[in-house]
């Protein structure tokens, strides 16, 4: 039996806790012996530490043969620093910016162009296996395209990872590799189009953070469709709530979505005349964050690229002129003025110029639009009510609104994008590549960041299953013994936020009362769960917040304006008005508004017993809140009925700075993205599974001149694990040796009592 304090010998390296690096390396001075409290070490600069031990051992440092593998899991020690430091390596030292963790693969964000992505090399990992090839993106795309074509099965792309870290490059990246492996002659550029579909949602959906310069602020699911030849057909996009708040507000630094600055920056082409667009810093709409440009970012360029992109997907002149009137019309509204009349009253300014050419644009009239800017109408049963609204209520109507128009010309434009990518053939198979927004945590979040980071716990839970469920097949299939063991599920957070009584149904239920405020349901949240759900929390120095513990951080809410939100709803007198609109398209846009459906189109049942709302038109409406956790779950229903490819991507440093590594960063997304979590589970099983030969290859360092003179390789390493483990057990019927590497949770427990290495499965 192999003591621990065996390996906590002289010369041997420890892994020890630090501020700053997190993990930094320290040699062992002196042997360890059973009893001992204290380990004697030399840090990398020479000097000496005493190193006290207390409940633990700090966790041993890998051979520096071992680092920079290529797979994680190959490590001897599998803990935190072990993953850290060969991630480290790889990325500083070797510039790679791709390694595998068992199924997954780990990038790191270069923020640097590298030459990785060309058509040779999609070439040169066509067809291969993917433990052959180095870690690549384009290995993860082949093994998806191998696995669709060899078992008829649907696959699935994820990518994951939070606000910046890559996730809408590597799932851009995976599209090209299928469009250029599944190229064919005859299906008329149907691979360009597919990829077109990509910078025009992005023009239209993206948008700069503080955290990401072009952010995904929607989520999407693009499930691209084979023939029976595994060549391209077409494709559909499915989108996820889009965040619409930012059509009408922007935090400091943050711009609206960039196709607004890209028509801005084309005021001056003539088709735009009658547009009557000025620069973007004089609209409210593009202004708030009082900042209108990025960095290495040409708008008026990339509008040449949106027109272009429209075109190749067919999309005639006047369809994209519709779509550019009815943008510039949204930034008009946005600078239409109102003023106070008195305490509940207001007007707007006389003369707008603005509201003239946003009633032009849209066609309609704009004395009527004034009014219902202003007035609302209210109906009951004996009598028709025209109450005026206060200034502040009428600069919210105006909001509402130009929020209404921009998501429904953004679901018109993805439905036109769907069905410029509609085949006639029948789809044998499909992939679909999953890009969503990111976990998100700013100096203020509200009801956007709480839905989007529902929809990450939501992905997270995904993961954990699977992998789950993966390993105790393994273990079946190979007749090993095996306990369930625990894994961190993060079900109790998803259950607070989706469950009976949860969140989003307190939420509903306030959305109900015509009475109803944000102050009233968050002291209904605070009633229900402070001390009750230990993962709600309320802030000690606020009465308008609440804390729920993610899987990825905490993140306090702030709940001003969650009603709203949820409710989204339009004073209907001014949808009327839109609704006779001779503007074909902007009637088009408010005839159907039963708001029951996806943003995809198909209806969708109502699962809550109570998330219908009544809105101010009378209309029975989903909220928001249900819809997306409706939409949810149709996904991990989609995703749950294929063949899972996971990419986890890591976000190396704050700045955008190329090949920088921050330590802290980079572990906190380790642990919080269930690499780590992973890790763990596969370390409590038997992660490693190697060929005799390969165990032979490895360990032959371990074996005397007696045993290597054994002719038979198989019968070495089974005469060594006896001598070296005397607890090995023999498994029948295997082909490998299943081992399991030191670790538990990265730390290891040392008492006077030692504990021993963990058994072996060998095949015979
Ligand atoms: P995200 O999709 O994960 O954030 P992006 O894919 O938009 O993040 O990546 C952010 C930026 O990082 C990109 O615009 C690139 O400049 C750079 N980048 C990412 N991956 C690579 C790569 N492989 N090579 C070079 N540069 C890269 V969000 O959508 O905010 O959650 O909502
Ligand atoms: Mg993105």
């Amino acid at each position: 039996m192999m003591a621990l304090a065996e390996l906590y010998t002289q010369y041997n390296r420890v892994w020890i806790p630090d501020a700053d690096e997190v993990w930094r390396s320290a040699e062992i001075t002196k042997d360890l012996k059973i009893g001992d409290n204290v380990l004697f070490l030399r840090l990398e600069d020479g000097s000496d530490l005493k190193y006290v031990i207390e409940k633990s051992l700090p966790p041993l440092r890998n051979p520096d043969i071992l680092v920079g593998e290529n797979d994680l899991t190959a490590l001897s020690y599998l803990h935190e620093p072990a993953v850290l430091h060969n991630l480290k390596v790889r990325f500083m030292e070797s510039k790679l910016i791709y390694t595998y963790s068992g199924i997954i693969l780990v990038a790191i964000n270069p923020y640097k162009e590298l030459p990785i992505y060309g058509d040779a090399i999609i070439h040169a990992y066509s067809g291969q296996n993917m433990g052959d090839m180095d870690p690549h993106i384009f290995a993860v795309a082949e093994e998806a395209y191998k696995q669709m074509a060899r078992n008829n099965k649907n696959q699935s792309i994820i990518v994951s990872g939070e606000s910046g870290a890559g996730k809408t490059v590597s799932a851009r990246y995976a599209m090209r590799y299928f469009a250029t492996v599944s190229k064919s002659s005859s299906k008329a550029n149907m691979e360009e189009r597919v990829l077109a579909s990509n910078p025009i949602t992005e023009a239209i959906g993206n948008a700069k953070t503080t955290r990401n310069d072009n952010s995904s602020r929607f989520g999407k699911y693009t499930e691209i469709s084979f023939d029976r030849r595994y060549q391209i057909i077409g494709a559909n996009l499915r989108t996820y709530l889009l965040e619409k708040s930012r059509v009408v507000f922007q935090s400091e630094n943050e711009r609206n979505y960039h196709i607004f600055y890209q028509l801005c920056a084309s005021a001056l082409q003539p088709e735009f005349k009658d547009l009557r667009l000025m620069n973007a810093e004089d609209f409210n709409y593009t202004n708030m964050g009082g900042c209108t440009v990025i960095e290495g970012v040409d708008d008026r360029r990339d509008m040449i690229d949106t027109q272009k992109t429209f075109n190749l997907l067919g999309f005639n002149v006047d369809f994209q002129m519709d779509v550019f009137k009815v943008l510039a019309a949204i930034l008009h509204l946005g600078n239409v003025e109102f003023k106070r009349i008195s305490d509940d009253k207001s007007s707007v300014v006389r003369n707008d110029r603005h509201l003239q050419i946003f009633c032009e644009l849209l066609h309609l009239d704009a004395q009527k639009v004034a009014q219902w800017l202003c007035n609302r109408k209210i109906v009951t049963t004996s009598d028709t009510v025209i109450k005026p609204m206060t200034k502040l209520q009428s600069e919210n109507g105006r909001d509402a609104l130009a929020k209404k128009i921009y998501s429904h010309l953004f679901d018109y434009v993805i439905e036109k994008i769907n069905k410029a990518l509609q085949f006639p053939g029948k789809q044998h198979t499909f992939i679909g590549v999953l890009d969503i927004y990111g976990f998100e945590t700013f100096d203020i979040n509200s009801f956007e960041q709480f839905c989007i980071n529902y929809a990450n716990e939501k992905l997270q839970q995904q993961f954990n299953l699977h992998v789950f469920k993966l390993e105790q097949e393994e273990y079946m299939k190979e007749d090993i013994p095996w306990t369930l063991i625990d894994f961190y599920d993060n079900q109790p957070v998803i259950d607070l936020i989706e469950a009976k009584m949860g969140i989003l149904e307190l939420l509903d239920e306030e959305c109900l009362l015509p009475q109803g405020t944000d102050e009233n349901w968050l002291q209904k949240l605070y009633n229900n769960y402070i001390n009750k759900n230990p993962l709600f929390e309320k802030p000690r120095m606020s009465n308008r917040s609440f804390i729920i513990q993610h899987f990825a951080d905490k993140v306090e809410y702030k709940s001003d304006g969650f009603l709203e939100k949820n409710r989204d709803t339009v004073y209907d007198v001014l949808i009327d008005l839109l609704k006779t609109s001779k503007f074909k398209l902007c009637a088009q846009f408010f005839q159907d508004n039963t708001a029951t459906k996806t943003p995809y189109g198909a209806a969708i049942k109502v699962k809550s017993a109570r998330p219908v709302v009544k809105a101010a038109n009378k209309e029975l409406r989903i909220t928001v809140g249900s819809k997306f956790r409706n939409s949810l779950c149709l996904l991990m229903e989609t995703l749950n009925a294929t063949t899972p490819h996971y990419v986890r991507c890591i976000k190396p440093n704050d700045d955008k700075l190329p090949f920088e590594f921050d330590p802290i960063r980079v572990v906190q997304q380790l642990r919080a993205c269930g690499v780590l979590e992973t890790i763990r589970i596969s370390a409590q099983s038997y992660p490693s599974r190697w060929t005799y030969i390969e165990f032979y290859g490895r360990y032959s360092i371990l074996m005397t001149q007696q045993e290597l003179a054994l002719s038979d390789k198989k019968q070495i390493c089974k005469v060594v694990l006896q001598r070296l483990i005397q607890t090995f057990s023999l498994a029948n019927s295997l082909i490998q040796v299943f081992f399991r590497p030191h670790t538990d949770n990265s730390i290891l427990h040392w008492d006077t009592e030692e504990r021993q290495i963990s058994p072996f499965f060998f095949s015979p």
